[in-house]
Formats: C-alpha cells, structure tokens, sequence
C-alpha cells in the first residue's frame, strides 16, 4: 500500500525485475532463470487483481529465456524494465490530451479514489484554459481521495471532496464521471476501486457519461481464457478499529469492484477512445492474441 494506482504498481513490479536482474550476482544463466521465475512470482503474487502489475513484470522478462549468455539475459530484463516504465508513462500522459478533449470550459467533473490516467486528463483540460471543478469522492477505507484533492488543488483545480454516499447527492450537477482501472476484461468489464460501480450506476441513471482512462496494459489477457478477476479483501482494521465493535460483528473488506461495460461510454486508452466491446478486438491487435483453446 506504499505504492498506490495500478500503473505505478505495475512500474514498481517492472522496475523491481530490472534491479533484480541488474544486482543479480549469480554466475549460471540457469539459476538466474530459476531465480528470476521466482522474483516474477512473488512480485504478481503481491497484488492480486489489477493485471497491469502482472502485464508489467511479463513485459519486463519477455524474451528474455531466450538469452544465450547470462550477462545477455540481465542486461535484456532491465532494458525491458526501462522500456516497460518509459511507454508505460508516455501512455498515462497520451490519455491526458485525449481524455481532456472530452471536458469542456466550465465543466463538473467527478472522480473516485486515486488514479494518475484520471488525474492527468483533468489537469489537461485545465492546461488548456478550461474551467473546471471536480468533485473527488473521500474513497473509504484509504481515503485515496485525499492525494487526489491535493494534487488537484495544487495545479489551482476548484476541487470538492466529498464523501464516497454523497455521490448521487452531487451527479445532477456532474458533467462526466472520469475513473480509472486496474483491470479490464475481454468482454469490457472494469474493475477499479470497490465503490467504482455504485459511481456508474449514479451516472447512469443521471445520464452523465463516464468514461474509464486506463492503459492498455491494463486489459487482462487471463479474461480471455475465462480467468475470472481475483479482488482483493484487505484487513477488517481498516474498516473499524480493534475494540470498537463487538467481536461478534463480521467485516467484509472488498477492495474493488466490477462495472458492466453497458454503464461505460468509452475508455480513453494511448490507443484512442474506444468502446468497452471492442477491448478483445484491441487486445488482439495489440497483442496478437489467438483464440485459446482452437484446434
Ligand atoms: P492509475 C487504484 O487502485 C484505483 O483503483 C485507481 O482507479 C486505479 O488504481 C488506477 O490508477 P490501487 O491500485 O493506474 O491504488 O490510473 O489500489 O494511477
């Protein structure tokens, strides 16, 4: 929880294997290879559902069995590393001048938990000239909500916070809902912070558009294969504290949740604006992806 949003965690995860391989002090290419497999699971292992952590560390080993020498694979692992953090930003900041088309001069806009893609496009509609204000939900139980308001508050963005019930209160006066992702899967459905749909159900039902700004690294190829998406239950502390409640009372601490894509207008990728049905057909293009399983 030191690192927080899905596009950091995956280039921490990246970053982590480009150390790894770079500090490596082993002299057999095998053993680094057995060795790296096993930093790559632990790594994954870490953080269960958002797939930009798991596309991220692959990337930063892609290719890299191959290898032929041992000072080969180690120097591959941590070019992929760089490369994967390198476009991994680029990307964040593509969805910026794309997702700000999308907002215009005098716009409400209304934002959940923390994320960098979301962030990014406000802060550019406000680079443009644009005035905008935002409501940004508290985001319960780690109140994320607050990095957002400071970051916006301190690029001179009008930012209300406002507590994760009172987003239906505020949505009539909503122009569009910008969130982020951590997964999205084949058939376009999201997966973000736990209160994520309940936020596109208010939208819906008030007819303002919500839109998702998410990389494509955050598409998960697992869903293709009919993975499902593992969210995470963190710890009942985080919801009450120890003695506040009686012992008898249970605590479910769900961490994400999953949004239809039917309640999605677009998701703003680097790739372009793209409908939520279309994330199979961009996850092939992409990625080259065969339909598993066929003859
Ligand atoms: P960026 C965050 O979760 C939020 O759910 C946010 O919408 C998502 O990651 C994407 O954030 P967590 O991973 O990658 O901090 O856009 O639990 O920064």
């Amino acid at each position: 929880m030191r690192i927080r949003g899905a596009g950091r965690i995956a280039r921490a995860g990246a970053s982590a294997i480009g150390e790894f391989a770079r500090t490596y002090e082993g002299d057999s290419l095998e053993r680094f290879l057995r060795d790296l497999d096993g930093a790559v699971a632990t790594i994954i292992a870490s953080r269960p559902t958002a797939v930009s952590l798991r596309n991220g560390v692959l990337s930063a080993v892609k290719g890299v069995s191959s290898a032929s020498t041992l000072e080969e694979a180690k120097a591959m692992a941590a070019e992929n590393a760089e490369r994967f953090a390198r476009s991994s930003s680029k990307a964040v900041e593509t969805i910026a001048a794309i997702g700000a088309k999308r907002i215009k001069d005098g716009d409400t806009v209304l934002t959940h938990c923390n994320s960098s893609a979301a962030v990014g496009v406000i802060k550019g509609a406000s680079r443009q000239g644009k005035s905008v204000k935002v409501y940004a939900t508290e985001t319960r139980p780690w109140r994320q909500g607050i990095v957002t308001v400071r970051e916006l508050a301190d690029a001179g963005i009008d930012v209300t916070l406002i507590v994760d019930s009172a987003v239906r209160s505020v949505m009539r006066s909503v122009d569009e809902v910008f969130v982020g992702a951590d997964t999205i899967t084949s058939d376009g459905v999201l997966i973000n912070k736990v209160g994520t749909s309940q936020i596109a159900l208010a939208a819906n039902e008030a007819r303002v558009p919500f839109y998702v700004c998410a990389e494509t690294y955050k598409f998960s190829p697992l869903t293709l294969s009919g993975d499902t998406v593992v969210i995470e239950e963190r710890d009942a502390a985080e919801v009450a504290k120890p003695g506040e409640i009686p012992d008898s009372v249970k605590i479910f601490n769900p961490v994400f949740d999953s949004t239809p894509g039917r309640y999605i207008d677009a998701l703003i990728t680097e790739e372009g604006l793209i409908p939520p049905g279309a994330v199979y057909s961009v996850m092939c293009r992409l990625w080259g992806v065969q339909t598993p399983f066929k003859e």
